[in-house]
């Protein structure tokens, strides 16, 4: 898929800020340093959730020249803070006065540390704070872009204790010249704490130990299986013979057989069996699986499985809001906040924003956008913010909220849609009352705010879209979007935006036309201006670079467009009908027998719209003469799939060509999902129905991991994923992620510095339910519309269809 060789990091923490420690200071407190005691009997190990691996024994090389601070900080310096560090009981403590923005405002840091690039290493700590604090730790360079090579988030309590860490390092670092090593204990925050630490290791490891999982070794849906469904799970197990399994309920044995012996899955690198539960239709909850003494998490059978996490998935944007007060009587009151970038502070506000300034430079010392800026500022306010940052960005926004509102478009035309289930009052949000279906509520919010990206007639490349709206440099976690100090800029428009404002506003005009007329109008005259501005402009390119030192927001970069044109002829042309339209998309590439093939392993995401669009030519009702065959290449496609499912011991239908897993698999696998939800509402068959539910018995349990990558939803589910706000592995008094929130999901490039520990692994467990693991374990708003579309299909599912 698009853009996954990022060259500057994506989400990263700050850069710039971290300060360092000056070499004579260093050297200056080292000869106060002792002999470090191993003697005494170290605390029971209690790893924090926040460790990224457990750590055994670790018999390494020490590559710090002390690790007791018993007798004081030795090579240590504090910097940021006036208070006087003191030495008792074998620790040395300090009194911080709080009152400082970011965590690296304050920090402990040692300087001189060499390390390799992707060489393991082992980091330990055993420290303390009153009251409990988290504070990160990182490993990077001292000086410079401060790029990092690993970090932990240590949950620190007034009772010491150890917090370990495995890693590999992402970068090289060097013990005394150029790019100087450090470690630095963050100690910023607003409130006053005591900080005390007592010791403190960084040694070699040979190789990091494999992905831990505490799952048990057969593996499930967590949430359960459709009565008339089918009904499979994995045991991993190196035994070559078939083995009797038993499925028990309420302490009785309902059904038994014998495993179907697979070999290794290279996707998980594990050996595996399968087992086909199908036959069993009674429903009932706490059903467990065992195969040679290894029980399955307990699992439900029913026909009720998916309502609540369908209204948990759509729920997901209303707190994604930005410009607003989050209402805790309507999101819960975890998730109430105060507005973000509504321009009553501290943020910047999103309310007079200005265009980029000419001359920003990239990493490689050219202007981003070739001397592009703008006149005055821009109202910006308002829109989801993208993800776990605080960023809003057009093509993105695009294919979230063309997803949303296909959740309802399929209610009204699929034979199992269920309109009701979305209508006014079903979800977590607002605006209830109204008389507008909730779910085009909640894509109203991102409609209203793409149309402030649009260039007003009459101005430099009117009728053009903004490709974004982000921060001038990255921010750190955790983060509310109200306490958000940079400043932000809008930045040029680009094709791909303009083109994303007319597919989705072309959509929006004709679903929105029976409860608001007047915004329907709007959003159809926008569609055309942007498609009229598209075309004026065919090659307006967001570019893959990205601002130095630190880019503030990603990419989405795209010089293919042509899927998008496709994408906006087609939702023009279901709103017209017009011949124009018509035209423009069966001459174009992607079109049904054209020169490029829209679908492939993956249908689609955020740059590859062309498989998305062709599944709403064939499922949305139109007059297109060759509407037959649109609909027999979604078919065709969805053949496909299936059959790449089938290969599959953990069920998945992402399977993509040379096996290695992209940023966002899980947005990946549901969209191909979303492919076989389209060929079922076509044709009623069977096949595709239970090839979705399959798919999704993968999400939630039955997967290499052992877990479900939606937070609230299984026994053991994703609830870390990176975010600067449902930050509560960062900050306690924080919410972790809402229910319904999916991650991201495994990526064999693992590039963050937390995820980077798990190099070479096999795809499925490239996966870390870290915060800060953004390569692998970030929420986004195109991941979860993806999961909204197929879990609401599967909720209409219910009783329906034959097993
Ligand atoms: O989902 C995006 C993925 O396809 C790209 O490869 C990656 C690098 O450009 O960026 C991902 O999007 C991130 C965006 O740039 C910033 N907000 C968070 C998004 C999810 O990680």
């Amino acid at each position: 898929m698009e853009d996954t060789t990022v060259d500057t990091v994506v989400n990263a923490p700050p850069t710039a800020v971290r300060r360092p420690l000056p070499a004579l200071l260093a050297l200056a407190l080292a000869v106060s340093l002792t002999a470090c005691d191993h003697s005494s009997p170290a605390p029971p190990p209690t790893v924090p959730a926040t460790a990224q691996t457990s750590a055994p024994a670790n018999t390494g090389t020490e590559l710090l020249p002390a690790t007791s601070f018993a007798d004081g900080l030795g090579p240590w310096a504090l910097y940021g803070t006036d208070a006087a560090p003191r030495t008792a009981d074998g620790a040395t403590c300090v009194d911080l006065p709080g009152g400082t923005t970011n965590p690296w405002d304050v920090g402990l840091t040692y300087n001189g540390l060499g390390i390799d690039a992707s060489a393991a290493y082992h980091l330990a700590l055993t420290a303390s704070a009153a009251p409990a604090t988290t504070v990160r730790v990182v490993v990077g360079e001292a000086t410079g872009a401060y790029r990092t090579a690993t970090e932990l988030f240590a949950p620190l309590t007034p009772t010491a204790q150890p917090t370990e860490h495995d890693f590999t390092a992402a970068i090289a670092l060097s013990a005394t010249d150029g790019d100087v090593g450090q470690v630095a204990i963050q100690l910023g925050s607003a409130t006053p704490f005591t900080f005390c630490i007592s010791e403190a290791s960084v040694t070699t490891r040979d190789s990091m130990p494999t992905a831990a999982s505490d799952a048990p070794a057969v593996r499930v849906n967590q949430v359960g299986y459709l009565t008339h469904a089918a009904k499979a799970a994995t045991v991993v197990t190196d035994a070559a013979d078939p083995l009797p399994w038993t499925l028990d309920l309420g302490g009785m044995t309902v059904a038994r057989g014998t495993t179907e012996p697979r070999g290794t899955d290279p996707s998980a690198g594990l050996a595996v069996h399968t087992v086909d539960l199908s036959a069993v239709t009674t429903p009932g909850t706490g059903y467990t699986l065992t195969v040679d003494g290894a029980s399955s998490d307990t699992f439900a059978i029913g026909d009720d499985l998916y309502r609540a996490m369908r209204v948990d998935a759509l729920s997901f944007f209303y707190p994604q809001r930005s410009g607003v007060a989050i209402d805790g009587a309507v999101a819960g009151d975890a998730y109430a906040r105060p507005a973000g970038h509504a321009d009553v502070g501290p943020d910047q506000g999103d309310g007079a924003v200005a265009c980029l300034p000419a001359g920003a430079l990239t990493v490689d010392g050219k202007d981003l956008y070739d001397g592009w800026t703008c006149e005055g500022t821009i109202d910006v306010t308002g829109g989801w913010y993208d993800a776990g940052d605080h960023g809003k960005y057009v093509v993105n926004g695009g294919i979230a909220v063309g997803q949303l509102m296909s959740t309802y478009e399929r209610a009204l035309h699929a034979p199992t849609g269920d309109a009701g289930a979305l209508g006014d009052g079903t979800l977590r949000v607002p605006e209830h009352g109204d008389g507008v279906p909730d779910v085009l509520s909640e894509a109203r919010w991102e409609l209203e705010w793409m149309l402030t990206m649009q260039v007003p007639a009459g101005k430099d490349l009117a009728g053009m879209v903004h490709h974004k709206v982000h921060d001038d440099s990255w921010t750190g976690i955790p983060l509310l979007p109200s306490d958000d100090d940079r400043t932000r800029y809008v930045h040029r428009p680009s094709t791909a935006a303009t083109l994303n404002l007319a597919a989705v506003a072309a959509q929006g005009a004709r679903l929105f036309e029976p409860f608001d007329a007047a915004f329907a109008a709007r959003l159809l005259k926008a569609a055309r201006t942007a498609w009229a501005a598209a075309a004026a402009h065919p090659d307006l390119y967001a570019p893959n670079t990205n601002l130095h030192p630190s880019p503030g927001g990603g990419p989405y970069d795209d010089t293919e467009l042509d899927d998008e044109r496709y994408w906006a002829a087609v939702e023009l042309f279901l709103t017209t009908g017009e011949d124009a339209f018509a035209d423009a998309l069966t001459t174009n590439p992607y079109h049904v027998g054209g020169t490029s093939e829209a679908f492939g392993p993956a249908a689609f995401d955020w740059g590859h719209v062309a498989a998305y669009a062709r599944t709403q030519l064939a499922t949305v009702p139109n007059a297109l003469p060759v509407l037959a065959e649109v609909r027999r290449s979604v078919v065709d496609a969805a053949e496909a799939t299936l059959a790449r499912q089938a290969t599959q011991p953990f069920g998945t239908a992402y399977v993509p060509d040379g096996g290695r897993y992209d940023w966002g698999s899980n947005g990946l696998l549901l969209n191909n999902l979303a492919v076989l939800v389209a060929a079922y509402d076509l044709g009623g068959e069977d096949r595709f129905r239970q090839g979705v539910l399959t798919g999704l018995d993968h999400l939630l349990g039955r997967n290499a991991m052992g877990i479900s990558y939606v937070t609230g939803h299984g026994t053991r589910f994703a609830q870390n994923q990176h975010s600067r706000w449902y930050a509560a592995q960062a900050d306690p008094s924080l919410p972790h992620p809402p229910a319904g929130t999916v991650s991201g999901g495994p990526n064999s490039d693992v590039p963050d510095p937390v995820s980077s520990s798990l190099a070479g692994c096999a795809p499925q467990r490239c996966y870390v339910d870290d915060i800060g693991a953004w390569g692998v374990n970030e929420l986004t708003i195109n991941w979860n519309s993806a999961l909204a579309y197929v879990v609401s299909f599967a909720a209409d599912q219910g009783a329906a269809g034959p097993a």
